[in-house]
């Protein structure tokens, strides 16, 4: 039943296209422009299997468990949405104060995704040295998460250098919109990272792959149901999710659940979309015809979300001489070092502390 509606949706969108109905999607961005500091050759002299060493990794994790390529989507997105690509989001805040893992927003990051990095690094370090920063291992891992899930390969601009302060829970909350939100809402605060309309739902379509808890989207279900909601999709969420609270999750792309493809934008034309963040860019006239193209041509959606993705990538980032690379990516060298020097039994080092 979804999937004749949805058929005859495209097919209606699709003579409205060729009646040349819509001109929603922005024309502006054709050429990714790259940050002072970073390039498209970074380690080319002193770590040359970089890319391959990871993608190899990553294959043989996705083989274990797919669900892992959404999250170490979500973790480049988290990163680089709060203070910066500076792989703050990996710092452990146990031993510095709060970090942004701890925040609410990062409630559904799995641990795995840390551990992952944390593994990237070892093997890196073993080829090359540490000369490779852990932002940058986040930005190649999330882009091989989309390009090992199906969808497109792209150049990743490389020189990122590793944060040395946390972000506030509070920066995190500020910086990350909830999946409650609303499409202005969501506009608004991306507008700010001067992230345009088209952005915006190219960036949202990283929902084509990954799972969502209840508790970001019983708002949908209860009291009252969401009228902007398919009633059979409703009917099945609540039976994932008897109550507000259940401690459950579902597919975020009904159709094509670990693919990275464009069916996310079938799903919203469909009122098939899990979050209000996510539906509402089809209810928002302002969103809607971005979403249906995206929905008619994969390779247009595909073309906008690699330019939002490199210009995501490349917010706030530390370059040069700045910040550093770090040793273990959960913690800063400063912390890394007074441990491993606990560790070894060297007590002299513990005055400087
Ligand atoms: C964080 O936000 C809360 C509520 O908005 C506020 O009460 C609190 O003082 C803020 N904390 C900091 C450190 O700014
Ligand atoms: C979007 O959400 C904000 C904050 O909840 C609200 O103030 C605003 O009225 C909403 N806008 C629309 C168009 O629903
Ligand atoms: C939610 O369920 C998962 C897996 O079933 C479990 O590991 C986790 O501890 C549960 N969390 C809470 C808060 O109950
Ligand atoms: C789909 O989008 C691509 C990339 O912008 C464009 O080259 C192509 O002409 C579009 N296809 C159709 C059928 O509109
Ligand atoms: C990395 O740092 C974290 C947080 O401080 C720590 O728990 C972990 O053991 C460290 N890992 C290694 C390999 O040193
Ligand atoms: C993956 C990860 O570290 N998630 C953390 C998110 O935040 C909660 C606390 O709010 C932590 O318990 C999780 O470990």
């Amino acid at each position: 039943m979804g999937l004749s509606s949805s058929f005859v949706s495209v097919l209606l969108i699709s003579s409205m296209v060729v009646l040349g109905f819509y001109t929603g999607v922005s024309e502006t961005q054709s050429t990714p422009t790259l940050v002072k500091g970073l390039s498209w050759t970074f380690y080319k002299s002193n770590c040359p299997k970089l890319e391959s060493i990871v993608k190899k990794h990553l294959k043989k994790v996705f083989k274990k468990d797919i669900g892992q390529a959404a999250g170490l989507l979500r973790l480049h997105f988290h990163d680089c949405f709060v203070q910066g690509c500076d792989a703050s989001v990996l710092l452990d805040g146990s031993s510095s104060g709060p970090s942004e893992q701890a925040a609410p927003p990062n409630l559904s990051l799995r641990a795995k995704a840390f551990e992952i990095i944390n593994d990237l690094r070892a093997l890196v370090d073993e080829q090359c040295g540490q000369v490779v920063s852990c932002a940058d291992l986040v930005a190649i891992a999330a882009r091989d998460a989309v390009s090992l899930s199906g969808g497109p390969e792209y150049d990743v601009p490389l020189g990122r250098r590793d944060g040395l302060s946390f972000a506030t829970e509070n920066a995190t909350i500020e910086n990350l919109p909830a999946p409650t939100s609303n499409t202005s809402v969501i506009l608004t605060s991306l507008a700010t990272k001067k992230f345009d309309a088209t952005d915006v739902v190219a960036l949202s379509g990283g929902h084509t792959i990954g799972i969502g808890h209840c508790s970001s989207f019983t708002n949908r279900l209860y009291p009252t149901q969401d009228s902007n909601m398919d009633k059979t999709f409703a009917n099945n969420l609540k039976k994932t999710c008897p109550a507000s609270d259940t401690n459950a999750t579902t597919d975020l792309d009904i159709r094509t659940p670990n693919v990275f493809d464009n069916k996310y934008y079938v799903d919203l034309m469909n009122r098939q979309g899990l979050f209000t963040s996510d539906q509402d860019l089809y209810m928002d006239s302002r969103t809607k015809s971005i979403v249906t193209s995206f929905a008619i041509n994969e390779t247009l959606f595909y073309e906008k979300f690699v330019l939002a993705m490199i210009k995501m990538g490349q917010l706030s980032v530390l370059t040069g001489t700045q910040g550093e690379i770090r040793s273990n990516c959960s913690a800063l060298n400063s912390v890394a070092t007074f441990l491993s020097t606990v560790v070894d039994g060297d007590g002299d080092l513990s005055t400087e502390f």
